[in-house]
């Protein structure tokens, strides 16, 4: 009996760590780009962790050129005696147990940031090798995993050798250094900038943690590239670095925070002179870009301290209405850090927090510690500022709710010349209709006759469309531009908008390859971005690539749309050939649009989406926001203006 029972837990341990190689989807979500990283971020939210609960102060991450990585942290060590019922070592327990991975001892962890636990043994699972070494008491241990093939089966992340001291040490912390299995993950490599980010991400998220970056691929003047993240002031450092290229509204962004043993809490805001509003939220250090409980709770309890506040200091008189949330979160941006137990997430992408009881917990939090903020004689120049801008916001609101009123009002007198320059397509079916959207009365004559128009429609943009980052919406409704761009798709705006009114699958911008161009493209971006911006989510807008050149030869004509594109061409063709450069959209006729940039089967377009709302969102302020300085220094990063255009970093 009992050797039955034995073996049939040794087979389910072995077959675990099988299990993920079976299907890494189910555990890191993709074996591509970002399935890789999880890896990483698995070893560094156990290395996070130590740090977090105080028993170090430095997390180390270094990138090697064979696309290995380590994480280093000098905390308590992970475990290196046998454990009782296991008899094996407790690195051996972390590294090869799927369920048991960390923290399975909940008392001195009490919220865990990885993938439920198994973080450690499914990066290990996924690695060709990956090896631990712990400091601690003076020794240092050291055991190896990898993942051979054996009669042409692989078995993952099986022990290579027992643990055992080497030699003596005068550290203390865990270091674990791993290789990604190309097996798995084919040729991915780890990418720095999103390594830098997260990194920086997490050090503002836990204050006073030290996060060290090295990256030994990119080495000057043999130094190699270093980047290093440590902020005292956590969250509100985190403020201030997203409102570096804004207006803030007065100096120091708000602060509070709350601490029990179940349930931590922290946030930050800070109004700006902009209008748009920019919360962001996390749960144990993950991003909820879908918000959720925590901030519903959030939004409702700054909506009521300042509206009690308004009513005390005679902004709001009896009579009056309450202000609503939207006018106090008029240009503020903040971030609204918990961490809880037993998370549970919702929503599409499953990036929305679902437990219930973090609404009421963060409402009374934040409800309670704003209102004593609020009534600090220091903190009330703050406070009338806050006020007399959702004053302003509450005016602009009912303004903008006449003007989207006539925007919407499709076949009213003010809005028939719009629809007008609209060459509508004859089918009805909006599940393939397209929408082009293009730069230039002449290149849209062209493309108007190019076109197939049985599902293309064109729209020719005869100015540049108003910047949406620099106004109010009631003023960006006055635009020509834009409302004819609202009025095609039919969806209505902001809170209005309605997917199922859309009329287009496909809204494709078509614009010059140059400055113009891509001005124009971030413009129509950013306007969607802040007001459809389920457009963008929804995967229904395109950015068209008109070919760059035209090679003729006796045989016919080529495109290219890039140079390693004409390098190819131009050495396949050889000798006599007549080569011509596009500067615009307008040099082509109709038969050439069509064929190298409308035609469903020829042509190629770009998908924009959004990665990362909190990058998208900072790279649109810097771009199209007032703050030249910000802007410039971006620009010059990546220098290369003409390929590193907004929707680049979108994609
Ligand atoms: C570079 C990665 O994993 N650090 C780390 C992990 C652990 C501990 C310390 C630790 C935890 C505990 C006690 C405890 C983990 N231990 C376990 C387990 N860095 C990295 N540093 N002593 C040390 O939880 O009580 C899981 S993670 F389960 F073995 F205790």
């Amino acid at each position: 009996m009992s050797g039955n029972e034995y073996r049939a837990k040794d087979i389910e341990v072995l077959e675990g760590l099988d299990a993920v190689r079976v299907r890494p989807g189910m555990y890191i979500g993709t074996t591509g780009s970002k399935g890789m990283h999880h890896l990483l971020w698995e070893i560094v939210d156990n290395a996070v962790d130590e740090v977090v609960n105080g028993f170090g102060d430095t997390v180390e991450v270094t990138i090697f050129e064979d696309n290995s990585a380590s994480v280093f942290d000098n905390g308590r060590g992970i475990p290196v005696d046998i454990h009782p019922k296991m008899k094996i070592s407790g690195v051996e327990v972390v590294f090869t147990l799927l369920h048991a991975g960390a923290k399975f001892n909940n008392d001195s962890y009490g919220f865990s940031g990885g993938l439920h636990g198994v973080g450690a043994s499914v990066a290990n699972a996924l690695s060709e090798w990956l090896f631990v070494e712990v400091h601690k008491d003076g020794k240092l241990y050291r055991q190896e995993f990898h993942s051979p093939e054996i009669d042409g089966k692989i078995k993952s992340g099986v022990k290579k050798t027992e643990i055992a001291c080497v030699k003596n040490t005068d550290k203390k912390g865990t270091y674990v250094k791993f290789l990604p299995d190309g097996r798995v993950f084919g040729n991915e490599k780890f990418q720095t900038d999103v390594i830098a980010k997260r990194l920086r991400e997490i050090a503002f998220l836990n204050k006073g943690v030290r996060i060290v970056l090295t990256d030994r691929r990119v080495s000057r003047d043999d130094d190699f590239k270093v980047y290093e993240y440590l902020y005292a002031g956590g969250l509100k450092d985190f403020v201030l670095f997203l409102n570096d290229a804004k207006d803030p509204l007065y100096p120091e962004p708000v602060f509070i925070e709350s601490k029990t043993e179940k349930f931590r809490m922290a946030l930050s805001f800070q109004h700006t002179d902009g209008y748009t509003e920019s919360v962001f939220s996390y749960v144990n250090n993950i991003p909820t870009t879908e918000g959720g409980t925590h901030e519903t709770g959030f939004k409702s309890a700054l909506t009521k301290v300042l509206n009690d506040a308004a009513r005390k200091k005679g902004v709001l008189k009896d009579k009056d209405a309450n202000l609503q949330g939207e006018d106090f979160r008029e240009g503020i941006t903040a971030v609204l850090a918990v961490s809880m137990q037993n998370v549970q997430f919702e929503g599409q992408t499953k990036t929305k927090l679902g437990n219930v009881e973090a609404k009421g917990l963060v409402e009374n939090l934040v409800a309670g510690l704003l209102d004593e903020y609020f009534s600090a004689a220091a903190n009330q120049a703050v406070l009338d500022k806050i006020l007399t801008k959702a004053a302003q916001a509450a005016r602009a609101r009912e303004a903008s709710r006449l003007a989207k009123e006539v925007a919407r009002q499709k076949n009213s007198m003010s809005n028939s010349n719009l629809v007008g320059k609209l060459s509508a397509c004859t089918g009805k079916n909006a599940a393939v209709n397209e929408l082009f959207i293009v730069e230039g009365d002449s290149a849209g004559g062209s493309a108007k006759q190019g076109r197939d128009r049985t599902f293309q429609a064109i729209l020719p943009l005869r100015g540049k469309p108003l910047n949406a980052e620099k106004k109010r919406l009631d003023q960006i409704l006055l635009n020509d531009e834009i409302r004819s761009i609202i009025s095609a798709l039919g969806t209505g705006i902001s809170e209005d908008y309605n997917p199922r009114d859309l009329k287009y699958d496909k809204l494709i911008i078509l614009a010059d390859a140059d400055q113009d161009g891509a001005h124009i493209r971030s413009i129509l971006l950013t306007f969607f971005f802040r007001y459809m911006k389920e457009l963008i989510t929804d995967g229904h807008i395109y950015i068209g690539m008109p070919p760059l050149y035209k090679i003729t030869k006796k045989d016919g004509v080529r495109y290219a749309y890039n140079d390693d594109e004409l390098q190819k061409i131009l050495k396949e063709t050889g000798k006599s050939y007549q080569l011509q450069r596009y500067k615009g959209l307008g040099e082509m006729n109709p038969e050439q649009l069509w064929e190298t940039t409308m035609n469903p089967a020829s042509r190629s377009l770009v998908r924009v989406s959004i990665e990362d709302a909190a990058d998208a969102e900072k790279i649109i302020t810097v771009l199209m926001g007032d703050a030249v300085e910000p802007r410039k220094k971006y620009i010059y990063e990546y220098a290369d203006f003409n390929k590193e255009t907004l929707f680049d970093k979108l994609k």
